[in-house]
């Protein structure tokens, strides 16, 4: 008996929670609380794709959340800008200080104040909710999400109709998986687990990677074609599947537009001139175009990695044209999924009040020009110098393409900087102001999915974890500093929760469902474009877009090069790719030390011909440069590299790196062919030993 020793009696609760992170899976959570603290994060066991199972990174989310290095008061700068010197100051002496700021810039024009997030939550309510109604009611710019997945989506919006596909659990059934521009080992856990069922049951599993990933490795076939060439390949498996007649007739009859047009396109590519692009060998792509126009059911895991490149709206096109050829779309095992985001009936207007503009329309701001914008003057075309950012949700400083440009831009001393954080990222030290957010284990939201149909619901297990508080909650008292009466500004979190999937006040979620077990599946059919029904203008598969063809765009899919294509440039002969790290999600995490520690260093993977000719052996550390800038790591000689193209894992925090920068600084901040997405993984690079550590 705890009594009788006089220790209290411990209680123990179970809560039900969501993963917040930017991730496929969105896990079901169950957070063990023992007298207020959290003591242990498990994968629900109820929750179908969950399963019980959570990734490394988030088995250890107690870690992060107790983390000696969270980020507990509001902080002020006292030191130069990118110094992270601060010192505490209240809640009150922050936010007047910050809203009369905003207040002065606003006066003269409030599109010089710039909102920078991304998916540091995935949640509703703690990503664009209170946080859109304050920028919207300030009139201040708009920025475009655009940092991750646009051209791919857009590529998908414009042939399917949206960002709709395959169910994922129905890829357990498929004979013929493609896992394309996808390392779901690292990155979508719960879709292996799938596919590793189908592996099982006898299917043949093809990775399409530039990259030999570990999920390669488990796979029965690699491609490991050139980094953007995807749309090469999609149009020579066209290509065989048409010569061959491996054809569902019936299906492009009745089912899709402008099958004529696309027939003669995809007749100029044959399996050797897309292979010489490719950079790998014809029969391959034969083998592969037998495979699967051979295999009624035929899946393909589409993943963002293969659009980070000029072309990849026009590849992600391409790739998804190829069900509708073979019929793949009449079986639930058949079909595609790049993401399943557009089935989720998000009641975005009455989250983020985009009325609160009031006629208003802000200029834009692309997120992944942040660099060059931040150094513009003010123009007649380009409206007013950028005087206030306020960041949330984002690592702007270590994820931002061409971060030399990046860290220019945030080092200005006329710019004022507000970041709500969680730990003191590589952003955070440029701040002026830094206000601590909550973490997922202490706040309420509703999460919608891009790897699932389920919405999932997560409650707070624990109180705030020193002074920090909630966005919304910032966001609530920032308003009210700057005088906004609405009373919509008042809403708080619970109610929040209930208007993300309510439309003309009916729930289009049940929301006790949500209450009692902590998700709620989006009734999708198992076959959803069996029959056609594609969302798209014409109700059918859209080899042929009338929307992009009226916007001067190509109205068929195409291969377009890559900006800066291996073999074009003598200076730069190498290609860098620089995909996710399995412990890493993006930026976040790296500052766990346990997971670094996993994760080791930065690291440049180098295959060993490439190496050979640049006398770089295992370890020694290495300046990868360009027109850019140039950064230095060690690297691994591996045969994870292919001749020709270095990678450069996991987007690590610049100041955990050797002197301060990442792969970032080579990256370029030049835009994708839809979607104004970036091109991360189109960019040329030279490498050599460093001479400064050789010498030392
Ligand atoms: N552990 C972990 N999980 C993550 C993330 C993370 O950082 N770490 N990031 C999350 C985010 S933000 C997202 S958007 C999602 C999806 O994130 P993605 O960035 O799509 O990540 P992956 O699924 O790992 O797929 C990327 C794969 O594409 C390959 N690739 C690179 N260039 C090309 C190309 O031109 N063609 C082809 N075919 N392949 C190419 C890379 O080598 C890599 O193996 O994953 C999320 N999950
Ligand atoms: N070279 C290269 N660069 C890349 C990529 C790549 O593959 N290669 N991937 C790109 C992709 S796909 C993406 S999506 C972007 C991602 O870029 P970001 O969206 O910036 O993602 P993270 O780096 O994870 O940073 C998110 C930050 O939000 C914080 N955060 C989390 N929850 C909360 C909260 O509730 N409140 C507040 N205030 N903060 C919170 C976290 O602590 C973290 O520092 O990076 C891109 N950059
Ligand atoms: S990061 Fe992804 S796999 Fe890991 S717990 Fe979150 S949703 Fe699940
Ligand atoms: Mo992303």
């Amino acid at each position: 008996m705890n009594d009788a020793i006089g220790i209290h009696p411990r209680t123990s609760v179970l809560i039900k929670g969501a993963c917040p992170h930017d991730c496929p899976d969105t896990c079901s959570l169950l957070t063990t609380v023992e007298d207020g603290i959290a003591t242990k994060v498990q994968g629900n066991p109820v929750h179908p794709h969950t399963d019980g199972v959570l990734c490394t990174k988030v088995s250890r989310y107690t870690e992060r959340t107790y983390d000696p290095e969270r980020i507990l008061h509001p902080l002020k700068r006292v030191g130069p800008k990118g110094s992270g010197q601060f010192e505490p100051v209240s809640w009150d002496a922050a936010l007047n200080d910050i809203a009369a700021r905003l207040k002065g810039i606003a006066a003269r024009d409030p599109q010089a104040i710039l909102p920078y997030s991304y998916c540091g939550t995935m949640g509703q309510v703690q990503g664009e909710s209170m946080a859109a109604r304050f920028f919207h009611k300030l009139g201040a710019s708009l920025l475009e999400r655009t940092i991750c997945s646009t051209a791919g989506g857009e590529g998908l919006t414009h042939t399917l109709g949206g960002k709709v596909g395959m169910k994922v659990e129905f890829f357990a059934e498929a004979r013929l998986i493609l896992i394309w521009g996808s390392n779901p080992i690292a990155s979508n856990l719960h879709f292996w687990r799938y596919a590793q069922a189908a592996k099982r049951a006898g299917a043949r599993l093809v990775c399409i990677d530039p990259r030999k990933t570990e999920t390669a490795d488990k796979c029965h076939e690699h491609i490991a074609l050139r980094p953007g060439t995807d749309g090469a390949l999609a149009l020579a498996l066209m290509h065989e599947l048409i010569t061959h007649d491996w054809l569902d007739h019936a299906y492009i009859e009745q089912h899709t537009v402008g099958w004529p047009a696309l027939r003669e396109r995809v007749l100029l590519w044959n399996s050797e001139r897309a292979a010489e692009i490719c950079g790998v060998p014809p029969e391959q792509i034969r083998t592969l175009a037998r495979d699967y126009g051979t295999t009624p059911q035929s899946a393909i895991r589409l993943n963002y990695g293969m659009q980070r490149v000029h072309g990849g709206g026009n590849a992600a096109r391409a790739v998804a044209c190829l069900p509708a050829l073979t019929g793949a779309w009449r079986h639930r095992a058949g079909g595609l999924l790049l993401s399943s985001s557009g089935v989720f009936p998000v009641n975005k207007a009455a989250l983020q009040r985009p009325d609160l503009l009031a006629g208003r329309a802000p200029r834009t701001i692309n997120m992944v020009t942040i660099g060059d914008d931040l150094l513009r003057e003010a123009s007649q075309a380009l409206g007013p110098k950028i005087e206030a950012l306020v960041v949330y949700n984002s690592n702007p400083v270590a994820v931002a393409p061409d971060s030399g440009r990046v860290v220019q831009g945030f080092a200005r001393d006329d710019l004022f900087t507000v970041v709500l954080e969680q730990f003191k990222t590589d952003t955070v030290d440029y701040a002026d102001y830094v206000l601590p957010a909550t973490t997922q284990l202490e706040h309420w939201d509703v999460h919608s999915a891009y790897g699932h149909t389920d919405v999932l619901l997560n409650r707070p297990a624990i109180a705030p974890v020193g002074e920090a508080k909630p966005n919304t909650q910032i966001f609530r008292e920032l308003a009210a500093r700057m005088g906004f009466t609405e009373p919509c500004f008042a809403d708080d979190d619970e109610a929040l929760c209930r208007m993300a999937f309510r439309h003309d006040g009916v729930d289009q979620v049940d929301f006790d469902l949500l209450l009692a077990q902590g998700f709620a599946t989006v009734p999708v059919p198992d076959a959803p474009f069996a029959n056609g029904n594609f969302p798209t203008p014409s109700g059918k598969c859209e080899f042929f877009s009338e929307r992009l063809a009226a916007q001067g765009l190509d109205g068929l899919p195409d291969h377009v090069p890559n900006y800066e294509a291996a073999g074009t440039s003598t200076a730069y002969p190498l290609a860098m790719i620089s995909p996710p790290a399995r412990n890493f999600l993006n930026s976040s995490f790296v500052n766990v030390q346990s997971l670094r520690d996993i994760e080791g260093e930065p690291l440049l993977e180098i295959n060993e011909v490439d190496a050979a000719a640049r006398g770089i052996t295992a370890g020694a550390v290495v300046r990868v440069f360009n027109q850019r800038g140039e950064y230095r790591c060690k690297a691994a000689v591996s045969r994870r590299a292919r001749p020709g193209v270095v990678n450069g894992l996991g987007v690590w925090w610049r100041k955990l790196g050797l002197d301060g920068s990442n792969v970032n600084q080579l990256t370029s901040q030049r835009l994708t062919d839809l979607g104004r997405g970036p091109v991360f993984y189109d960019c040329l690079v030279q490498v050599e030993v460093d001479q400064r550590a050789a010498l030392a």
